[in-house]
């Protein structure tokens, strides 16, 4: 793991297609009123589903969350981060294959258009915990948020647990 991290490097346009969308098309949705969703200050037809907190390694210091977001709303939410109160630094990342090598790299700005589905998913993106504190164990609930380019937040919580490896 320790490897990995270190082969992180920063990259503002990851996902090229992601990176072009419009940052003022994102409004709160006012006549949305299912079941199943989360969010404040308006956001409430963004959907997160299956939030698994990967069960950190004893001794480990990073670990990395994965969940479904569904945008159910009329307008598209772009989501520029994240952070929380469990890890020194919280980012969104991502893997590329780099020449057969697969690495992580920090995405700083994603695109979910209204009606999209975008899955954190283990080898794809994820939210990176980086500098955990101690003693997360599984069953916990772990709080984070993402950060919007609007300036809000979707607050997500996450059980801590075994997580599936993942084939490329
Ligand atoms: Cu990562």
């Amino acid at each position: 793991m320790k490897k990995i991290i270190t082969a992180i490097l920063i990259s503002t346009a990851l996902l090229a297609g992601l990176c072009t969308a419009d940052d003022q098309k994102e409004m709160p949705a006012m006549d949305e009123h299912k079941e199943g969703m989360t969010g404040k200050d308006g956001l409430k037809q963004l959907m997160v589903h299956h939030a698994v907190f990967r069960t950190p390694i004893p001794g480990a210091v990073n670990s990395a969350a994965f969940f479904e977001l569904k945008n159910a709303g009329k307008h598209d939410i772009i989501i520029v981060g994240a952070k929380s109160g469990v890890a020194k630094m919280t980012q969104i990342h991502n893997h590329i294959n780099d020449q057969g090598v697969m690495k992580m790299r920090q995405v700083e700005k994603l695109t979910l258009a209204a009606g999209d589905e975008l899955a954190f998913k283990p080898g794809g993106l994820h939210i990176m915990f980086m500098g955990l504190e101690p003693n997360i164990s599984e069953g916990q609930m772990i709080d984070f948020q993402l950060l919007l380019a609007s300036g809000k937040t979707i607050d997500i919580s996450a059980m801590v647990g075994k997580v599936k490896k993942h084939k490329m």
